[in-house]
């Protein structure tokens, strides 16, 4: 069966939950430095060997995230619902995603506000507080909440990405269409006005 590879990087301020929810067994905070696990998974009867690269949120340590960043596919901005700087770093994040990958459009990203157990749920007015803040700045990024106490939450991500990836990839196949069909052409005419 034919496997498709794609390299998925995490980032995020420190102690947000990035190795958590990629490893929902780790207990124990032990600051990343970087660190690369392989995730196969099955979407809609297609076969996915996801390399996942988690990156440290400490910003000393930035040089290796932007090599990361360089080398993945699908993107997640990983902030903490009880931690507002984490919030207000994710544009930092999104920004250095566009710098490493030289473009703004057709990238594959999420924001995921972890830790929600924390707060309780969704009916947290903090809670609600919270999302309405991400989804003022961020209303063109998908957003999902979550607590990596979820085992769940990792395939939710990836889920949620192929999705992304899928619509990105339509378009582009309808763009690529449009351009070497005749109908451009028509339009290419009508845009020349015959008096
Ligand atoms: N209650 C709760 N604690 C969490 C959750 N996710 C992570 N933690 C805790 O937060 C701390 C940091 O988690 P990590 O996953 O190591 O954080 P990180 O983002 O990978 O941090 P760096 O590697 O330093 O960038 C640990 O003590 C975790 O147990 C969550 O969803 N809920
Ligand atoms: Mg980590």
């Amino acid at each position: 069966m034919n496997h498709r590879e794609l390299n998925i990087c995490f980032l995020g301020n420190p102690e947000v939950g990035k190795s958590c929810i990629i490893n929902p067994q780790l207990n124990e905070y032990v600051p990343t430095i970087e660190n690369r696990s392989k995730k196969p998974m099955q979407i809609n009867n297609k076969f996915f060997d996801f390399n996942i690269f988690d990156t440290a949120g400490a910003k000393e340590l930035n040089y290796l995230s932007k090599n990361s960043i360089k080398q993945c596919d699908l993107f997640v901005v990983v902030c903490s619902l009880t931690d507002d700087k984490s919030i207000d770093s994710i544009q930092y994040y999104i920004d250095l995603i566009q710098d490493c990958l030289n473009r703004k459009i057709d990238i594959p990203m999420i924001i995921v506000a972890n830790k929600l157990d924390i707060l309780g749920d969704v009916d947290n007015p903090i809670v609600k507080n919270q999302i309405k803040r991400i989804n003022k700045k961020f209303n063109n990024t998908q957003c999902i909440i979550s607590s990596s106490k979820n085992s769940d939450t990792i395939s939710n991500i990836l889920k949620s990405l192929m999705k992304q990836v899928d619509l990105i990839e339509k378009n582009r196949k309808q763009q690529l269409n449009y351009q070497s069909s005749p109908l451009r052409n028509i339009k290419i005419l009508r845009k020349i006005k015959i008096f």
